[in-house]
């Protein structure tokens, strides 16, 4: 495995899954793998599970981590190709992605979506410049339109729990103040495409994600209806993917608590934090025991774990990559 940005680039979502939790049950055993490896994790925006957990992945795989803020750290980046760097941009992503793979092994990148401009976002212009420049292997830490690894710890938790063979998870939009990115939504959605899951997509109208992530579900305006017999319930706030970036205004109240539950098959709920209290879901419920919040938080470690050996486990040197892979970076 090259690159790890979408459940595309990998074989087998199940089996990966299982490789993730055999990890957790003894988080040391590759502990050799790593040596003189080194990760690096770029951050263009803020985060908290992210960094520690794939920092704390790599140590039990015995790499050495170094980490930038590149956003407040770094010089000011170019992005555009044949730009006149006659203004405040310092550096161009071709020259500082070229130079970080010369020193890391493999590189981690975070870059949120700007939630302005629609096709450059979906083009993850920023997560491809690096991948076509730095060279190394690369793990998406959330890109403009998606959170892998945030996903794998989710579809682990999953597994964990269910108890059924085909347990019904619903995706409930949630209240927020601001504009955020579609990208945790529209990972997650491709996740539980790949598995053996009931899927069903519940949010007002309006709020329609990008059909091509979302194929297989099934979407239902009604939060009450989508929530009947549900056994997991993922909450989480999204911005408008059609009038891009926007948030347009909703009538009913979304919030999720506990009384909304009662039609649910004793559901857990979900959440992959940072989570507005009272806002998106309810204090009882976050702080009551069906509440999965902490343990996916946990599975994060074991999800990075398993991707960061599975990457140093294959001849990413000389691997051929995949059509779509090709054909991005040659884009
Ligand atoms: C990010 C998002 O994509 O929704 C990261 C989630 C893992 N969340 C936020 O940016 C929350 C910001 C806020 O003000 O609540």
């Amino acid at each position: 495995m090259k690159y790890f940005t979408t459940v595309h680039d990998i074989k087998s979502a199940d089996a990966l899954i299982k490789q993730a939790l055999e990890i957790k049950s003894d988080p040391f055993l590759w502990n050799k793998l790593g040596r003189n490896k080194t990760l690096g994790l770029i951050f263009l925006n803020p985060s908290l599970r992210t960094r520690l957990s794939t920092q704390i992945a790599a140590q039990n795989l015995g790499m050495n981590v170094i980490v930038m803020n590149i956003d407040k750290e770094g010089w000011a980046l170019e992005f555009e190709d044949g730009a006149v760097m006659n203004g405040n941009k310092v550096e161009h992503i071709k020259d500082a992605a070229a130079v970080l793979g010369t020193y890391c092994d493999i590189i981690g990148l975070r870059s949120f979506p700007s939630l302005q401009n629609k096709e450059q976002d979906y083009s993850e212009h920023i997560l491809l410049q690096f991948m076509k420049h730095c060279k190394v292997p690369l793990i998406s830490l959330e890109s403009a339109t998606l959170h892998p690894l945030q996903s794998l710890a989710d579809a682990m938790t999953i597994y964990e729990k269910k108890k059924k063979q085909r347990p019904k998870v619903v995706l409930s939009w949630a209240p927020h103040i601001k504009p955020l990115p579609q990208a945790v939504a529209n990972s997650f959605s491709e996740w539980m495409n790949a598995l053996d899951v009931e899927f069903v997509i519940t949010h007002p109208e309006g709020y329609e994600l990008k059909e091509d992530f979302t194929v297989n579900a099934t979407r239902v305006y009604n939060q009450e209806e989508a929530l009947h017999n549900a056994d997991f319930v993922y909450v989480k706030n999204w911005s408008a993917y059609n009038e891009y970036g926007t948030i347009p205004p909703v009538k009913e109240n979304w919030l999720l608590d506990q009384n909304k539950m009662r039609v649910t098959n004793n559901a857990h709920i979900m959440h992959c934090l940072p989570v507005r209290r009272n806002v998106e879901l309810s204090d009882e419920l976050l702080d009551s025991s069906v509440s999965l919040v902490q343990q996916q938080a946990e599975n994060r470690v074991y999800a990075a774990q398993a991707v960061l050996k599975n990457i140093l486990q294959s001849n990413y040197r000389t691997e051929k990559l995949t059509e779509v892979q090709t054909q991005l970076i040659e884009a």
